[in-house]
């Protein structure tokens, strides 16, 4: 016999639930903006730790560009030591050659994911972040909206954002790099034309490389880059269908927001 439920109890499950998460992370210790392999690893390596993170995903899925391996072809390939990260998720890889590795994606994001959701992390899905929150000569937050909103004709559209505060903001906007890009925007440290500010050419290993190499605070206080953001502000290259960059990237985003965070004494709002 299934349990009879009314259907305003299914509702006020949802919405007291959900706002109870919200409500927990309008203030909260780290926003990672983008949930593909670099800011979910991020995440995940930060929240196992107990420090609060909310992961904002335009997206109504998780997981970015890491459910397709490339061409479409849901294959996970990462080069040595990336597969390390995989496999402390408990996934044994296919070795292909010494070094390289192999798995079904959907196993290996699943899991992920997973395990990021058991270390205590929120996603905060079909949001967009439009704007960071700049105060004091750092960013202090992000400004965020439903992302259908934008899907719809403008003249309904002109439906205010609100914000969210952090201690630490990542961008793990990959290709985009939309965080940084605006961040740098408002300190006039350019002008940045988007379609313009591009990575380079496919070389694997010098794009891996520099990816981890880049990963770190920003020019701008308060601000953490990881994964393809970090080609596309650099003009580095770019690496194609191979994760392991975009892991270790995001392990190192966590490790360096993990020092911030202990080292840094924030009045509790
Ligand atoms: C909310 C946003 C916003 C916004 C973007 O693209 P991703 O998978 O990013 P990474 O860096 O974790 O991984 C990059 C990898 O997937 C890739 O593209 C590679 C390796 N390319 C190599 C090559 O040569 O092309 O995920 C970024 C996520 C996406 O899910 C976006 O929807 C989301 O960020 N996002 N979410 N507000 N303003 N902008």
């Amino acid at each position: 016999m299934i349990q009879k439920v009314s259907e305003s109890e299914v509702s006020r499950a949802i919405i007291e639930g959900f706002t109870q998460d919200l409500l927990d992370h309008t203030s909260t210790d780290v926003i990672i903006v983008g949930s593909g392999p670099a800011g979910l690893t991020a995440a995940h390596y930060l929240a196992k730790q107990g420090i609060r993170t909310l992961i904002i995903e335009r997206n109504i899925y998780a997981g970015g560009g890491f459910w397709q391996g490339g061409f479409l072809f849901p294959k996970t390939v990462v080069q040595a030591p990336g597969n390390e990260i995989i496999e402390e998720l408990g996934i044994q890889m296919d070795e292909v050659k010494p070094g390289l590795y192999i798995a079904d994606s959907f196993r290996v994001v699943s899991k992920l994911l997973s395990e990021t959701a058991e270390s205590g992390a929120k996603l905060l899905n079909s949001t967009y972040v439009d704007d960071v929150i700049f105060k004091d000569g750092r960013v202090t937050g992000v400004v965020v909206n439903w992302f259908p909103i934008t899907q719809m004709p403008k003249f309904i559209t002109c439906m205010d954002p609100i914000a969210l505060e952090a201690k630490v903001v990542i961008d793990a906007t990959g290709h985009d790099a939309f965080i940084s890009t605006r961040a740098r925007e408002i300190l006039g440290l350019e002008k940045i034309d988007p379609t313009k500010r591009r990575h380079g050419g496919m070389n694997i290993d010098e794009a891996e490389e520099a990816v981890v190499a880049h990963t770190g605070e920003t020019e701008i206080p308060g601000l953490v880059i990881c994964g393809m953001a970090v080609a596309t502000i650099n003009g580095t290259p770019r690496m194609g269908p191979i994760f392991g960059g975009m892991l270790l990237s995001g392990k190192k985003a966590a490790e360096i927001v993990t020092n911030i965070i202990k080292g840094t004494i924030i009045v509790e709002k």
